[in-house]
């Protein structure tokens, strides 16, 4: 297993859109792992194989106290949703910015597990609004861009400011 370098924001390839994964293979479960050991390492709740740098539609979760209740998410859709919820959001991407963001509350939502068999679940609280953040990593989106231009630029400044000399940005 390997550490995977986690890119920061504002890093042009977080506005990649990633592409659907044709059939699991063993390449993406190698990834899958990587991307595990990476999260839990940050630590995370959450990564998307774009934030690793991976164009690919493919999202690891794990919202449990015990770190032992890994979701894997390939080529995941948001086929209902209902509900409004608000809730103070964090990103491995955006480092220690905490911003309230307003999702869905319940979402149901279809995906390929590891076995590449089609999984369709319905969810809401905290789960739901992870599995909506990395979704829209996939799609090249960042939580801060639901914030206004004002305290996105701060943001923007501040980041470039520190991780500049950094690979990983
Ligand atoms: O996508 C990411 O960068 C991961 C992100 C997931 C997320 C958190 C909160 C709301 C929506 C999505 C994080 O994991 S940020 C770190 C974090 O929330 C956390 C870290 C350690 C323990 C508990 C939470
Ligand atoms: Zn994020």
């Amino acid at each position: 297993m390997a550490l995977l370098d986690i890119l920061v924001y504002p890093n042009p390839r977080l506005r990649d859109i990633a592409q659907e994964v044709d059939t699991v293979t063993d390449v993406e479960r190698e990834l899958v792992k990587n991307m595990a050991e990476t999260m839990y390492a940050a630590p995370g709740i959450g990564l998307a194989a774009v934030q690793v740098g991976v164009s690919k539609r493919i999202i690891v979760i794990d919202i449990s106290d015990s770190g032992d209740d890994l979701l894997v998410l390939i080529n995941p859709k948001i086929i209902e949703h209902d509900g409004m919820q608000v809730y103070e959001e964090g990103c491995l991407s955006v480092p220690e910015v905490y911003a309230e963001v307003t999702r869905a509350e319940e979402i149901t939502f279809e995906y390929l597990d590891l076995d590449g068999k089609l999984v369709t679940q319905t969810t809401d609280g905290l789960l739901a609004v992870c599995v909506q953040h990395e979704i829209d990593h996939l799609d090249g989106k960042v939580f801060v861009d639901y914030l206004s231009r004002i305290k996105r630029d701060r943001i923007r400044k501040k980041l470039l400011k520190i991780y500049k000399n950094d690979s990983t940005s």
